[in-house]
C-alpha cells in the first residue's frame, strides 16, 4: 500500500472527463487499495481517481464515524441508476479544494450500479451523507467539482484563493506548466 499525493485546484487533470475500467485487474485493485489509505489518512470520506492524477472511473468511499468499524466501499465505472425527487443540501468539502466548504444541493436518495473490487456488478441504494458523497465522487470522474454547484461568484472566489496559495509555496516554473 502507498500515499499518494493529492491534487489540488486548480489543476487541469481535476476537469477531464475520466475512461472506464475495463476490468477490475490486479491493477486496478492497487489504485483502490492505495486510494483508501490515502483517504484515510487525509483524513476524508471519499476519494475519486482523478485527484491523485489518474483519469480512470474508480473512486472510494467510507462514511462510518470515527469511532466505528470501518466501511470501505470500492467502486469501478459507478453509474446512476435511479436518483429521489427530493433534494437534501450538505455542506461539502473536497480534497482538492483545502479548507473551502460550501453548502451543495443534491438528490438526497440514490440507487447506483459498479464493478467491486472482486470485478462484480453490484447495485446498491444510498442516502444521507452516503449519498452525498457518493454522488461528489462520481462528478470527479466527469470533471465536476462542488464549486461547480455553487454560483460563479461563489467559486471564482474559492479557486483564486487557491490559485494564489499554490502561487505562494511553489516555483514559477512548475504552476507554469501544471
Ligand atoms: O472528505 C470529504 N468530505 C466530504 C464532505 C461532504 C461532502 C463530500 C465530501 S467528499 C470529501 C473528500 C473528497 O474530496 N472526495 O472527493
Ligand atoms: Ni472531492
Amino acid at each position: 500500500m502507498a500515499l499518494l499525493p493529492i491534487i489540488t485546484a486548480p489543476d487541469p487533470r481535476l476537469k477531464k472527463v475520466c475512461t472506464p475500467v475495463e476490468t477490475v485487474d490486479a491493477d486496478i485493485r492497487r489504485l483502490m487499495d492505495d486510494m483508501l489509505e490515502t483517504m484515510y489518512n487525509a483524513p476524508g470520506i471519499g476519494l475519486a481517481a482523478p485527484q491523485v492524477g489518474v483519469l480512470k472511473r474508480v473512486i472510494v468511499v467510507d462514511v462510518a464515524a470515527e469511532d466505528q468499524p470501518r466501511a470501505p466501499l470500492c467502486m469501478a465505472n459507478p453509474e446512476l441508476i435511479w436518483v429521489s425527487d427530493d433534494d437534501a443540501t450538505y455542506e461539502e468539502g473536497c480534497l482538492s479544494l483545502p479548507e473551502h466548504y460550501g453548502d451543495v444541493v443534491r438528490p438526497a436518495a440514490i440507487k447506483l450500479r459498479y464493478l467491486d473490487r472482486e470485478n462484480e456488478i453490484r447495485e446498491m441504494d444510498a442516502d444521507g451523507l452516503l449519498a452525498t458523497c457518493i454522488q461528489h465522487e462520481m462528478d470527479h470522474l466527469d470533471g465536476i467539482l462542488f464549486v461547480d454547484h455553487m454560483t460563479a461568484l461563489k467559486r471564482n472566489m474559492i479557486l483564486r484563493k487557491l490559485l494564489k496559495a499554490k502561487k505562494a509555496d511553489k516555483p514559477l516554473a512548475s504552476y507554469a506548466t501544471a
